[in-house]
């Protein structure tokens, strides 16, 4: 027997409403090869722009020669740092309230930074313009990594800023201080580890681009621009430019992947925009992929020593994080916080800590600027990264099972809303049931059992925990804010006279699937079908103004809004149902798709037929048309919360480990796509492990940056990504319509400690408290030989 509710459920399965694994519709555009990337779209006359490029990391510009170059046939323009500079436009604001070169003028302060760029008929003649334009150079120490930066007497990489004196970019605190102290004085047991989170790239498949396309006669500057931040481009270029947002319209295409690598604006979106003002022609500059690695947004580079105070029983009384990052030259986190180090005071957000301090310092270094959230609500990866090994490390001292420390420690189900220990507020959770899923389909006991009689015969099995919560959908406006402008985020629901609709939001899909998961927003709460409901994102001339998607926000403040659209128009509909059934308004009842009136269920209208009325049979006085906009300005940011669980054999006479079980337990609230979610998971399980495994950028003595390319910045392919187990737990979001919580991060953020955990699990010595990422082979065969931390 059928009950209603599961009727209802399934009704709405079948129009592709919430809970559905609806196909991707936009799927079908990009395996077919009819996706219209960057690269793709083509204006007439356009010409094409090449950046040249430092060699050197750190160096003085004597003089930039560019007769070369304009001597080169179908060479049109050649921009310099000093020709940007007369036009106010040689340095820009980051994010995070510093500058940055747009092109350089008077010093390079990073391999790979923006020197000059050539415009020219075709992208080879510009590349060619490029190589004949002759910089002198007089180079000047590299500093390529924070103990360098800090030590005295070095050079001063900052030297265009007025009051700067040494290479800090900020020293910042948040937390008890005294308290923390107190609470360290009473331990029982102090635990501490030293890590770091290696600088990492986002490396989405499409590198970055644009399109300027500035049109004299109407004063109209049109930008095709790889943008996750469409809107925010466009206040942006309206600051830099002094245009009016009017005369700016900003077009996101089709994009090959983001990651938080196209939040930031980059110089040569800047560069391109002058050029096409001053040529009066469209200007195309298409990033290559060694551009993409060596200059554009790096994720993470933060050491970390972590301290945990004890109690005999498990008990954590106090944390204290001492952080030290490496910015570049730059400092450009693109991220809407005051907080200096973005969120990584989230850290033991899922324990219950009653005092927790955190100093944070950031260096300037000779390397590219960055500190992009790479799939991170800022910093928030380390933040977890950091807790789950500074986790393990104080169970393992205090030589307790590391489920069980967990267990203990965790703030339980009961005791929301939260307070974290460093001052947010969490509002829902299961996370020991989510512990419970985790540890039931590892086979937990059992593997522990297998672990110890393999220890006999000389074989090296591991298990690593990684637990988490994680802040998801930045922000509310009381606390989050880009460039003053508030984190709300909007949705713009039309529905045509048949019961079509389209939708907008001020969100920007990066392959995340909104066109898909929206739609079944509106059929969830219209019972319109999600076919029904086409989705458009990305032009700020047509979508409603809106902070754009990183940070898993979408879901949690642009999703919101879709819904609250759609209950505007829903509110419209019964308007007119009430007209078209002749009651009054309240006689009315509700359900998926379809009004009727209470005291006779059989009298109903659907909303198509609403829809119809709406342009057709409005009573008297109301407005015609079906439409609505909706903002929507979250009241806190939602926590999604994670349990993953890795197995893995080390084999000890490489240091080679196999991953052989990966667990992973999300709790994202409910699901609008299960499939979708899953796919997300997976793909951030992914990343996690090319992280703990492979990846890392790193730079010479030189300061020359190692890992430009794919031959030594490695992706995972097919071939070296473990199988993942997906199992769920729901607890809706309270403040969310829907109850959704973001998702897309939550894997990246916690992975990388469940692959860490599970081999220094598994190497099994005392001595081995760590080794840092990636963990390589070579780092585990030094560890098992030399019994040592390998950093
Ligand atoms: N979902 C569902 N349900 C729930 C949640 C969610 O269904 N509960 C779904 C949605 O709808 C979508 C997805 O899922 O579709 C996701 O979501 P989210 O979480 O909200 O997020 P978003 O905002 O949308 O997105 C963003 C993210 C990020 S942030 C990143 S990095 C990455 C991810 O996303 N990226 C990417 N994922 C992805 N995917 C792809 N494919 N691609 C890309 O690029 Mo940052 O901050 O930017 O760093």
């Amino acid at each position: 027997r059928v009950s209603t509710v599961d009727s209802r459920a399934l009704d709405e399965i079948k129009i592709g409403g919430m809970g559905a694994s609806r196909r991707r519709v936009e799927d079908d555009r990009f395996i077919r090869g009819k996706g219209n990337y960057i690269d793709d779209v083509v204006l007439p006359g356009m010409l094409h722009m090449e950046i040249l490029r430092s060699p050197l990391a750190h160096a003085r510009i004597k003089s930039i020669d560019t007769s070369k170059a304009y001597a080169i046939p179908g060479v049109r323009l050649v921009l310099t740092g000093e020709m940007m500079a007369t036009r106010n436009l040689a340095w820009m604001p980051t994010l995070s309230y510093d500058t940055q070169a747009v092109l350089a003028t008077d010093k390079v302060r990073f391999q790979g930074q923006e020197v000059a760029c050539v415009i020219a008929d075709d992208p080879y003649l510009a590349k060619d313009g490029c190589e004949a334009i002759v910089v002198d150079y007089e180079p000047l120490p590299p500093i390529v990594n924070p103990e360098q930066a800090l030590a005295e007497g070095s050079p001063l990489i900052r030297d265009d800023k007025e009051n700067q004196r040494d290479n800090v970019a900020f020293d910042w605190e948040v937390g008890d201080r005294d308290g923390t102290d107190r609470a360290f004085a009473q331990a029982d047991l102090v635990s501490e580890i030293d890590l770091h989170y290696p600088r990492s790239h986002p490396s989405p498949l499409e590198c970055c681009g644009s399109i300027a396309d500035f049109n004299r006669s109407t004063s109209k500057l049109t930008v095709y621009l790889t943008s996750q931040a469409p809107h925010i481009v466009r206040a942006a270029v309206s600051l830099i430019a002094e245009l009016p947002e009017h005369m700016i319209r900003i077009i996101s295409p089709d994009l090959g992947g983001g990651f938080g690598n196209k939040v930031p604006v980059y110089p040569g979106y800047v560069v391109s925009i002058l050029a096409s003002i001053l040529l009066e022609t469209p200007v195309k500059w298409i990033e290559d992929r060694s551009g993409n690695l060596i200059s554009t947004g790096f994720g993470r580079d933060v050491y970390l020593h972590g301290e945990l105070a004890l109690r005999k029983d498990g008990r954590i009384l106090g944390v204290r994080m001492n952080t030290v990052s490496d910015h570049g030259a730059f400092f450009a986190d693109a991220q809407p916080s005051k907080f200096k180090i973005g969120l990584m005071h989230s850290a033991f957000a899922c324990y219950d800590v009653p005092y927790a301090h955190l100093s944070a310092r950031g260096v300037y270094t000779n390397k590219a600027p960055g500190g992009v959230a790479y799939r991170c609500s800022f910093r928030v990866t380390e933040a977890m990264f950091f807790q789950e090994r500074m986790v393990q490390a104080a169970a393992d001292d205090l030589g307790m099972d590391q489920a069980e420390f967990r267990r203990v420690n965790f703030v339980r189900d009961d005791d929301f809303p939260h307070r974290t220990p460093y001052g947010f507020l969490t509002d829902s959770g299961q996370y020991g049931k989510c512990l419970d899923v985790a540890l039931e389909a590892v086979g937990y006991e059992d593997f522990l059992r297998q672990q110890q009689q393999a220890r006999q015969e000389g074989r090296l099995l591991g298990i690593g925990i990684s637990t988490m919560t994680e802040p998801l959908g930045a922000g509310n406006s009381r606390e989050y804010d880009i460039l003053g402008i508030k984190m709300f985020d909007s949705a713009e629901l039309r529905v045509h006279m048949t019961g079509r609709a389209i939708l907008r939001t001020g969100a920007r899909t990066q392959g995340q699937g909104h066109e898909t998961t929206w739609a079944q927003i509106v059929a969830h709460e219209l019972g319109l079908p999600s076919a029904d409901v086409v989705v458009e994102e990305g032009d700020t001339d047509t979508a409603p103004f809106g902070m754009g998607t990183y940070a898993s926000r979408s879901t949690p403040v642009a999703g919101a809004a879709v819904a609250m659209a759609a209950r505007k128009v829903r509110a419209k509909s019964r308007k007119l149902a009430a007209h078209l059934l002749e009651v009054s308004e309240e006689d009315l009842e509700w359900e998926l798709g379809r009004f009727y009136v209470r005291s006779a269920p059989e009298r109903g209208v659907s909303i198509q037929e609403c829809a119809m009325a709406a342009y057709s049979n409005m009573p008297d006085g109301l407005e015609p048309g079906l439409e609505a906009t909706a903002f929507y300005d979250p009241p806190n940011l939602t926590w999604p919360f994670a349990a993953y669980v890795c197995t893995v054999e080390i084999d000890p006479q490489t240091g080679v480990w196999d991953v052989l079980n990966f667990v992973a337990v999300d709790d994202c609230g409910v699901r609008i796509n299960p499939m979708i979610v899953e796919g997300q998971i997976m793909g951030g399980l992914t990343e996690a492990y090319a992280m703990a495994n492979m990846q890392f950028i790193t730079f010479d003595s030189e300061g020359n940056c190692v890992g430009s390319n794919f031959m030594d910045y490695l992706l995972p392919t097919a071939w070296e990504t473990p199988g993942y187990e997906l199992h769920e737990v729901v607890t809706p979001c309270p403040h969310h319509p829907i109850g959704a919580k973001g998702v897309g991060e939550c894997a990246t953020v916690g992975g990388p400690a469940a692959f860490v955990n599970a081999v220094v699990n598994a190497v099994g010595e005392a001595q081995v408290r760590n080794i840092d990422m990636p963990v390589l082979p070579d780092r585990v065969y030094q560890a098992i030989t030399q019994r040592c931390n390998v950093s």
